[in-house]
């Protein structure tokens, strides 16, 4: 696309892209097919994950074509002339794809627990503060990125916090398999979450490690927190009426 860079995927990051893009597609169309075992007002989980899988998919797409991204500068040792002018190809497409996708992944998790609407608003407000961070980081060439960081990460703190004490209680309120459901699911966020700004430090912030590792990274983490999370949140609503949650 006529861009210069000087550290970018290659063949390698492209296939396993591609890989994961052919992941989320079968999983999107996995989810929409197991819809159709649910009346229709049962399909809200449903439709809701398979709107991730179909997000992330469009995604992995435009990155395995080597698409959605733009040269940002880079040094690998601060101050070291050797290596002034070198800049290194940051996909800002994954922020779109978060953008629309983590709150959704939210309201899966904050409809299981029944949490207030109200509730539900801010955690899904501070989950796009942090992700809006995160992109200006990616984005920011000085030193300044780290403040970005640092507001990203508290804004995951929230989230964090908010899952583990007030969502697990009001899901536990609610029965035994929903409060199974919640405890599952939740865990996998709170665990798999956390490793996202590690792979951010890693990659879009400190360019320790190179695109194509980038792209096993974020690859395995996103397989982990959409289409793995996804089969498991179906699997446990599958005895729970949609309306005994007020849906
Ligand atoms: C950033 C950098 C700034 C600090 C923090 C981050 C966290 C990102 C997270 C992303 C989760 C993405 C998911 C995607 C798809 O399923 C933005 C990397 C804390 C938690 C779950």
């Amino acid at each position: 696309n006529g861009k210069s860079v000087d550290i970018a995927i290659t063949t390698h990051g492209s296939d396993f892209y591609w890989a994961i893009c052919a992941v989320m597609a079968f999983a999107t169309f996995s989810f929409i097919g197991l819809s159709a075992t649910k009346p229709r007002t049962d399909r809200i989980f449903h439709y809701i994950t398979a709107s991730v899988t179909m997000v992330a998919a469009i995604a992995y797409f435009s990155m395995a074509s080597n698409l959605g991204w733009t040269p940002i500068d880079v040094q690998f040792r601060r101050g070291d002339p050797k290596v002034a002018g070198i800049n290194r190809e940051i996909f800002y497409v994954r922020y779109i794809d978060w953008f629309i996708t983590t709150p959704l992944l939210l309201m899966d998790l904050l409809l299981t627990a029944a949490t207030p609407w109200p509730t539900t608003l801010f955690v899904i407000l501070v989950d796009e503060v942090m992700i809006v961070a995160g992109l200006v980081g990616a984005l920011v060439r000085s030193s300044y990125k780290w403040g970005y960081f640092t507001f990203g990460c508290a804004a995951l703190f929230y989230i964090w916090y908010h899952l583990g004490y007030e969502s697990r209680v009001n899901a536990n309120r609610l029965g035994k398999d929903v409060g199974r459901t919640f405890l599952m699911c939740g865990s996998l966020t709170a665990f798999v979450w956390l490793l996202y700004p590690i792979a951010w430090g890693v990659c879009e912030g400190g360019n320790i490690i190179a695109p194509d590792s980038e792209a096993v990274f974020y690859g395995i983490l996103d397989f982990v927190a959409k289409p793995i999370f996804g089969a498991a949140l179906l699997w446990g609503h599958r005895n729970i009426e949609p309306a005994r949650l007020g849906l």
